[in-house]
């Protein structure tokens, strides 16, 4: 039976998903160096001269120095991750990014570009005492196209906020992702963050159509064309994309918006088991073809995790595995038709068990609220491993039972992700962090995501905690074209160090 959307999650309550999980304990985190056995690399030590010069560039009041003040910048989102920095900085412009680096760079004090700081690799926070430069304060649209759909604007904007500046002008943004209340356009770019609907508008290799960045030695790089084609030469703006603040800090950005789906409907569907499910999506693909914008999976633990530790409703009831299936049309009548002649048929063929469709954008913002809740969800219990892998879908849910089984009664092991890239983020949610847990999943999974050719990171980046795991998904010549290009960009390494590439094992070292 097919229920009314109607009883849908009458107690959601819309607490903001980030503060929520950044206020679940009042325990800080260790220091990563001392959790993880990191040994400071040989950079400068801050000085009072240091600060005087910083408050010389900037206004006094964007040089933040006391450590309470300090302190939020050098924890992540998930708690895991924490540094000793003393002092972070709030640039307005890219000059003043400029002279910032130029400065660290001539003394040789590390650096640690961050956003919004809602990465989940502990890229964002210093490991030691690396200065936080935090793009908050530019945060100003330049311009927008509303015939070519290109957007330009500084790398601190928040996500949502261009979201809806674009809306009004009939176009949206590229990507979506449950922290988009929070994260910076350049972060995302920094991360080559995936989303929810990358199945659909692409990764931002494909959006991005020009970045403007600065070296480790100051350098202002111009790549901030908006042209969708420029074959002149190397498309430099891909160093960018995804290099984690390892190269440059990126401080303006263009990208291309598409235009707004007329219609929008979407269905959250009940399903047997996994195999079923990959059946539903071919289904997916074919029945709804060029409307289909995004297929979400999470099984029952993910679920029932969420609605009970974030307070909301299940709008369908208990079911082993859940699919959340949105579209974007430009034809409500029709397209809503097609994804409720695709739920009958589903229906029937037994696909799907029970379910509900919905056009209605509360009623549409509800379901994807509980999506994206899952991933602070686990946060509230106290810790929570987690694992972004892409693997072939065949094999895609293998990982989380395999998982079960080895960690045992240790802790609640849930899988769910992005079918559609056949990305999944496998959480493990235990009451705290502990060692011997770590070392059980740890480099396990990576082993198990290996066998099957899939990657150790698909969406989140590798940051301070998968430098050492990179070999499994990256061959030793790529490594060393990335430190290549690292040691000709940032010589002095002063650029988020301990991060994205792992140190070179003494063995290799003439
Ligand atoms: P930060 O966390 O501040 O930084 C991330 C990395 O980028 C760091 O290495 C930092 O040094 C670097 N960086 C940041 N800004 C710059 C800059 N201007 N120049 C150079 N380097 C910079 N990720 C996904 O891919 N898909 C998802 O669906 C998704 N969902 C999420 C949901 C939740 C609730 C949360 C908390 C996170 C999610 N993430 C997701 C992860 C995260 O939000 C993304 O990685 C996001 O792109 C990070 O942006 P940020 O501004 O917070 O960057
Ligand atoms: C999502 O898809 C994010 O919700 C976060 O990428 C995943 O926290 C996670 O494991
Ligand atoms: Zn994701």
């Amino acid at each position: 039976m097919i229920k009314s959307i109607a009883i849908l999650i009458s107690n959601l309550n819309k607490t903001n998903i980030i503060s929520q999980a950044k206020y679940t304990t009042s325990v800080l985190p260790q220091f990563s160096s001392e959790k993880y056995a990191v040994k400071r690399k040989n950079f400068g030590i801050l000085k009072s001269a240091d600060v005087e010069y910083f408050k010389s560039v900037l206004s006094e009041d964007r040089v933040l120095t006391d450590e309470s003040d300090v302190l939020p910048f050098n924890i992540d989102w998930i708690k895991n991750c924490r540094g000793q920095s003393k002092i972070v900085l709030k640039p307005k412009t890219t000059d003043e990014v400029s002279q910032i680096l130029s400065y660290c760079n001539k003394n040789r004090l590390a650096v640690c570009p961050q956003g919004g700081n809602t990465g989940l690799v502990g890229g964002s926070v210093p490991v030691f005492d690396e200065i936080v430069i935090n793009l908050v304060h530019m945060n100003k649209i330049i311009s927008l196209d509303d015939i070519s759909g290109a957007l330009v604007c500084e790398a601190g904007c928040i996500l949502e906020n261009l979201d809806n500046y674009v809306r009004d002008h009939n176009l949206i943004m590229p990507l979506d992702l449950g922290a988009k209340g929070s994260c910076h356009i350049g972060g995302n770019i920094s991360t080559n963050a995936g989303g929810l609907r990358l199945l659909r508008y692409g990764n931002l290799h494909g959006s991005v159509l020009g970045i403007e960045a600065v070296k480790a030695d100051g350098t202002v790089v111009d790549c901030l064309r908006t042209l969708k084609k420029d074959n002149t030469g190397y498309h430099l703006k891909h160093l960018f994309i995804g290099s984690e603040g390892t190269l440059g800090v990126v401080t303006k950005v263009a990208i291309h918006c598409p235009a707004l789906p007329k219609a929008v409907s979407l269905g959250f569907f009940g399903v047997e088991n996994f195999e079923n499910l990959l059946k539903l999506y071919k289904s997916a693909k074919s029945s709804l073809g060029e409307i289909l914008s995004a297929f979400e999976m999470a099984d029952n633990k993910s679920i029932s995790l969420t609605v009970e530790n974030c307070k909301l409703s299940n709008p369908i009831g208990d079911y082993p595995f859940y699919v959340l299936i949105e579209t974007h049309g430009s034809d409500e009548t029709h397209d809503s038709e097609k994804l409720n002649r695709f739920l009958s048929q589903e229906m029937e063929s037994g696909l799907i068990l029970d379910g509900t469709v919905t056009s209605e954008p509360a009623k549409i913002k509800n379901i994807w609220h509980i999506r994206e809740s899952i991933a602070g969800a686990g946060l509230i219990n106290g810790y929570v491993f987690k694992y972004d892998v892409s693997l072939p879908l065949r094999n895609y849910y293998d990982l989380v039972l395999t998982l079960r089984t080895r960690v045992g009664d240790r802790a609640r092991v849930y899988g769910y992700g992005h079918v559609g890239d056949g990305n999944i983020h496998i959480n493990v949610s235990a009451s705290k962090y502990s060692k011997e847990l770590y070392a059980i999943l740890e480099p396990f999974i990576y082993e198990e995501v290996a066998k099957v050719g899939g990657s150790i990171s698909a969406e989140h980046g590798v940051g301070f905690r998968k430098p050492q795991f990179i070999h499994y998904s990256k061959d030793k010549t790529a490594l060393q074209l990335m430190r290549d290009l690292k040691q000709s960009m940032d010589p002095n390494g002063i650029l988020n160090p301990y991060k994205v590439l792992p140190d070179v094992p003494d063995i290799e070292k003439d």
